[in-house]
This record gives structure tokens, C-alpha cells and sequence, in this order.
């Protein structure tokens, strides 16, 4: 009997133990169901990690091309101020001295290596009634002079000065700012045969080198650069400092004045 008691609890628990295998298979499954559908803990904060490590990667990239971009905006506008400070220059020195007329007290005035005054003929006789050019008709369009240079723009004087203050000096012609961030205007004076003109009324040719620089500085770079104007000279010797800059040098042929 104790046989047949024994033998009937071992059917009823390996009855019963199948119950169990099945219902822990079961839920086996839906763990496994569970786990396919959602994300564990770890990982959440795998991906999260890889997240912030993305977005990391992409701000200094942004960082940086947004820098380099500032870098070169601030670089093309001392190129712009350096060519718009040589075409005033260009422009007013190949007519310093100009004198149709041969009456007019014409020519450079003062010359040094860092300022230029010089005069000229230029205005006057447009519409002053008179027949300057002496071929019988008045005020031709071509008859721009009149004998003097007292005219308006006639008295031309470049130098450097800072016209607003922030500490960098700037083109000045006439007093008058015409380009911003000059630094340095170096200026050479040659007679005909390339010698060096001692006197105003030898200067055939006028070597101008302009040194321009950024307003404001970069961090991540130092100028150690020697500025030299075209005889091999040292204009600005090199900084040291954090702006970028920029050089310019032009030989400007004075038509009117010079032997
Ligand atoms: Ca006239
Ligand atoms: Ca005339
Ligand atoms: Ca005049
Ligand atoms: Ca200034």
C-alpha cells in the first residue's frame, strides 16, 4: 500500500513537476517576448552615452568651422581695407604734380617715409567761363584745369593716424579715414634712373608697402612674420602678437613730376 502511495505521489509530482517545467517554460517566453519589445538599463545608457559623445563630436566641428569662418571674414576685410587704402594712393600719386596748364605751383610738397603731401591741377576749369586750353572753346569737357590747385582734392596729404580710437592707426587722407587697420605705410622715393631722389622734385617713382591687420586677435595663432617693404627693408618687425595680417607693396609711377 505504502508502494502503491509512493508510487501514485511520484506520477503526481512529476504530474505536477511537468506543470511547473511548463509554466517556467512560459514564462521564459514572455521574459523573452519582454525583452525583444523594450531595452534594458544598460542598454539605455549605452546608447545614451553614444548619444552624448555624438553630439559632442558634431558642437566642436560646428565650433570650429564657425571659427575658421570668423577667421576669414576678419581676413578678407583687411585685404579689402589694404586694397582700398593702395587705390587711393595708386590713384592720387600717379597724378601728384599734374599741371596742363604749366602755370600752377604743382608737384610734392613734402615727402617722408611715413607721409606724403603733393599737388595738382585738376580742377578748376569745367565751368569757369574761360578758355583754358586756349583752342577757342570754353569749358570743354576735357577742360578740367585752370592754373591753380586750390581746388577741391588739388592739396593731397596721406598719413597714418587712429580715427576712432581703438588703438590701431588708419589711412588718413586729408584728415579723412579712408581705410581702417593700417599699421604701417612705408614709403620709398626713387628718381627716373632707380636711385634713391633726395629731393621732392627728383621723385619719379614712389614705392608705397602698407601693412594691414585684423581688428581683432586669434588665439590660436601668433604673426612671426617680417614685414619688408620691396628694398628688403624691416617695416614691422615680426609681432609676436595674436592678429593676422596682411601686406602690400606697390611701385607707383609719378607721371608728372620726377627727373
Ligand atoms: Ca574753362
Ligand atoms: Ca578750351
Ligand atoms: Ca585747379
Ligand atoms: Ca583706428
Amino acid at each position: 500500500m505504502a508502494v502503491s502511495l509512493s508510487g501514485c505521489w511520484r506520477r503526481d509530482a512529476a504530474h505536477g513537476g511537468g506543470k511547473e517545467r511548463g509554466i517556467r517554460a512560459v514564462a521564459r517566453r514572455r521574459r523573452g517576448l519582454c525583452g525583444s519589445a523594450g531595452f534594458t538599463l544598460l542598454e539605455l545608457l549605452v546608447a545614451l552615452c553614444l548619444s552624448v559623445i555624438t553630439l559632442s563630436a558634431v558642437y566642436v566641428v560646428y565650433l570650429s568651422q564657425q571659427k575658421t569662418s570668423l577667421v576669414q571674414e576678419a581676413v578678407a576685410a583687411t585685404q579689402q581695407n589694404l586694397r582700398t587704402a593702395m587705390y587711393f594712393l595708386e590713384r592720387d600719386i600717379r597724378m601728384a604734380g599734374c599741371n596742363p596748364s604749366g602755370s600752377a605751383p604743382a608737384g610734392i610738397i613734402t615727402a617722408s617715409s611715413s607721409s606724403l603731401r603733393f599737388t595738382m591741377d585738376v580742377r578748376g576749369g569745367e565751368g569757369d567761363g574761360l578758355d583754358n586750353d586756349h583752342d577757342g572753346r570754353v569749358d570743354e569737357p576735357d577742360e578740367f584745369y585752370d592754373g591753380d590747385c586750390l581746388d577741391a582734392d588739388e592739396d593731397v596729404a596721406y598719413s597714418l593716424g587712429d580715427s576712432d580710437g581703438n588703438g590701431v592707426s588708419d589711412l588718413l587722407r586729408n584728415g579723412v579715414p579712408v581705410a581702417q587697420n593700417i599699421e604701417v605705410m612705408d614709403l620709398v622715393y626713387l628718381r627716373d634712373d632707380g636711385g634713391i631722389a633726395v629731393l621732392p622734385e627728383q621723385i619719379r617713382y614712389v614705392e608705397v608697402s602698407l601693412v594691414a591687420r585684423t581688428g581683432q586677435i586669434d588665439r590660436d595663432f601668433t604673426d612671426t612674420t617680417n614685414y619688408v617693404n620691396q628694398s628688403g627693408t624691416v617695416i614691422l618687425a615680426a609681432p609676436g602678437d595674436h592678429f593676422r595680417r596682411r601686406s602690400l607693396s606697390v611701385r607707383i609711377k609719378c607721371r608728372n613730376t620726377g627727373s
